[in-house]
């Protein structure tokens, strides 16, 4: 049977071809090394002003970070990852009621990344879920696990929660006010990719997930703690982030970029596969209110700085990210001022 997802209960001996990507393509697996100094911020130090400091200096250098004594309760965490285990592993007639590979869908069991733009797969199965409002959305959501919905609606606001908070970091990390970014950003959605990278025959010829970078304000990235997969573009080189006990991995997405005019960036990342294991990974995201207007913040400007980027709104940014492909240029790049 053709179930279009990967995660059937039927394990492959071999990689299909469209999932061979060209040989200068791949991802070249031996020549990655662990990222040694990945940020880790604890978010419960009592001296603020340090801790605005050290965002600072992930945000500007690394663009990414990892987050510990964050306030998600471990309890809400251990919870999502063991649902998602859960809904993954019901038979595939159960999932494939969700299965769509329309983008605009709000809630749908998909694989890859795009499948009926792109020509090369990914060795991925994902889940995705809008989540904001939630009384709107969960309705929507998987009833089975029976626990699914109370379990996520949990670790949804609990997220939120810690998104906020970033948000306020950040905007004092640029000097800005302490509410520029949410005032900006406006009434924020929320979506979720629950992500499922099931053992892979040749993980050395594909992706989970292609380099790219994301679309939305902010990204709070719950990994997998005994199989990592996760890995960054750190002065040019692939480097893998090793999962860290109780941490999330937190990436700015292109509108925290644009905001800031470019001083910090939204990181190119990706996910590889391996042959032994699967990999489970809970990314939600924060997203501007369609109608936001983003722009470079004034007061990164007004020193005569030029404004890296024009102003857009938040859905014709994302209209123009999912009519493209994945591992295409930066799509920032498309929405810059003529120097
Ligand atoms: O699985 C991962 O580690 C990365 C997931 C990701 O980049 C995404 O969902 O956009």
């Amino acid at each position: 049977m053709d179930t279009k997802v990967l995660s059937s209960g039927v394990p492959f001996s071999n990689l299909p071809e469209n999932y061979v990507r060209p040989e200068s393509e791949r991802p070249r697996l031996s020549e990655v090394s662990d990222c040694e100094d990945v940020p880790i911020i604890d978010l419960s130090h009592e001296d603020r002003s340090q801790t605005v400091k050290q965002i600072f200096y992930a945000c500007k250098y690394y663009g990414f970070f990892q987050v510990i004594n964050h306030g998600v309760p471990t309890e809400a965490v251990e919870k999502m990852k063991l649902v998602a285990h859960e809904f993954f592993g019901l038979p595939v007639e159960e999932k494939m009621k969700l299965y769509s590979d329309d983008p605009s869908k709000t809630v749908r069991l998909s694989t890859s990344f795009n499948v009926k733009k792109e020509t090369v797969h990914n060795w991925r199965d994902y889940l995705r879920l809008h989540c904001y409002p939630l009384d709107k959305y969960e309705p929507e959501w998987p009833s089975n696990p029976s626990s699914f919905k109370e379990i996520v609606r949990n670790y949804c606001i609990e997220v939120r929660g810690l998104g906020y908070r970033l948000e306020e970091l950040i905007s004092e990390s640029l000097g800005l006010e302490k509410d520029y970014a949410k005032k900006v950003l406006g009434e924020q959605g929320q979506h979720m990719a629950v992500n499922y990278y099931p053992p892979c025959p040749e993980p050395e010829l594909t992706y989970g997930l292609p380099g790219h970078t994301d679309p939305n304000a902010l990204t709070i990235l719950l990994q997998d703690l005994q199989v990592s997969g996760l890995q960054v573009l750190k002065d040019s080189k692939w480097v893998a982030v090793k999962p860290h006990p109780n941490a999330f991995v937190i990436n700015i997405g292109d509108q925290l970029q644009a905001l800031s005019n470019g001083i910090y960036r939204s990181v190119w990342h990706r996910a590889v596969v391996n042959a032994d294991k699967p990999r489970l990974s809970v990314a939600s995201f924060l997203c501007p209110s369609d109608d936001a207007l983003i722009s470079p913040a004034k007061g990164l400007t007004e020193d005569g700085s030029a404004a890296v980027y024009r102003g857009f709104t938040y859905a014709e940014y994302y209209k123009t990210f999912w009519s493209r492909n994945l591992d295409q240029e930066h799509c920032l790049e498309l929405f810059k001022n003529q120097e």
